[in-house]
């Protein structure tokens, strides 16, 4: 190359014009005899930065000896390195937009997706059975105008017991085989605490049910648990009689079941209620003419219920010359093993997800 810094003789700029073209015809040939050779995307890369590098490429080196000649004979000189360089950055070029275009059918290729495959199932979670027929009840119930109640399931005696009408001597106390937790607090072992709770926050009318765990020293079987769910309900108001529980038991049986769906109440005792009654429904499945449902009998025990007992309307704070009330609490385990047709409500609890997803 040139390195001259003024105006070269005509005849020494022809010969070097000459010896400038056999050596841009060789760096040529070397370029394409290099760009052949390369197989990956880095060879190609390192390819550029030998030859346009910006700092040690082959041919910027030669473009910075330009500088030193006039314009008019680095325009000259200058003409084939242009050329050149042009030739060579177009070639690498072509050479990456080929590698990337590989590397995009490679990734096509990769990550194809067959759209004529059957999609997956998204797994979505299942309410408990029990939850289910617990939502069933308290829709009923809200829409007859019921609020939704609460209770701690831990108790003392005065919920357990005392308020409730059973005094410390009474049988009672051993009938519900409770699991205490102290001398004075023990696992509840009926929703019908929570008429306490209730009565005490509110004046009347009420209207409430309360569902929620009870827990009893009951032996496992399978129409026993020691924990269970249990509802109660609750209207206290001025005039209310015995016809006002059974219209409303057998309206919810009626929506629960169906209107062709019949009510008894066999007389009962429960020493929160008086008088007390079992409430009976006749069979969902035979209409009462008897199956395996209801063991023959025609008829499904659903609970407790009764008039409030004047004491405990007093205990808790509600006049009973005033007021009176009913009471029913029925059992949610039995009752859903029913209506799903299972033999077992241990099934229940055993926490089997193949066999909870089943309910909707
Ligand atoms: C009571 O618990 C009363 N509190 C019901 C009541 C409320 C009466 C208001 C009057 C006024 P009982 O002990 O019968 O009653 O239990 C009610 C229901 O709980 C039973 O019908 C039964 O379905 C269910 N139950 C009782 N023991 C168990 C058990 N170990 N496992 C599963 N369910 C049970």
């Amino acid at each position: 190359m040139p390195t001259q810094g003024s105006r070269i003789y005509p005849e020494v700029l022809g010969q070097l014009l000459e010896m400038m073209n056999e050596r841009l015809k060789q760096l040529r040939e070397d370029f394409d005899r290099e760009i052949g050779l390369v197989t990956t995307e880095t060879e190609a890369t390192e390819l550029r930065d030998r030859w346009v590098g910006r700092k040690s490429g082959l041919l910027t080196a030669e473009m910075k000896t330009l500088g030193k000649l006039t314009p008019e004979d680095r325009r000259l000189a200058g003409q084939g390195l242009n050329d050149l360089k042009t030739y060579v950055e177009a070639g690498i070029e072509r050479l990456q937009l080929g590698f990337a275009a590989g590397r995009e059918a490679e990734q096509l290729v990769r990550e194809r997706i067959d759209v004529t495959l059957p999609g997956r199932r998204i797994a979505t979670g299942h309410l408990h059975p029990i939850t289910l027929l617990r939502e069933k009840i308290e829709d009923i119930f809200v829409s007859m105008g019921y609020t939704i109640e609460d209770g701690p399931e831990i108790e003392t005696d005065f919920y357990n017991f005392d308020a409730l009408n059973i005094p410390s001597n009474h049988p009672a106390r051993s009938w519900q085989d409770t699991f205490y937790l102290g001398d004075h607090l023990a696992l509840r072992s009926q929703t019908s605490t929570v008429q306490i709770h209730a009565m005490q926050r509110r004046q009347p009318p009420l209207r409430v049910l309360a569902p929620g765990r009870v827990f009893r020293r009951d032996t496992p079987d399978a129409t026993h648990n020691p924990m269970f769910y249990q509802v109660e309900g609750l209207l206290v108001d001025r005039g209310i009689t015995l016809g006002d529980l059974k219209g409303t038991i057998q309206e919810f049986v009626h929506r629960m079941f169906g209107p062709e769906t019949q009510t008894r109440f066999r007389p009962s005792y429960f020493p929160f209620v008086e008088p007390g009654a079992e409430i009976d429904y006749s069979c969902f499945k035979c209409n009462g003419t008897g199956c395996r449902v209801c063991k023959g009998s025609g008829w499904i025990e659903m609970g407790g219920s009764g008039m409030v007992h004047p004491n405990v309307l007093r205990t808790a704070g509600i006049d009973p010359e005033v007021f009176s009330g009913f009471a029913f609490g029925l059992g949610l385990d039995r009752l859903c093993a029913l209506m799903y047709g299972l033999d077992d409500i241990r099934l229940l609890y055993e926490n089997d997800v193949r066999f909870l997803e089943q309910f909707t």
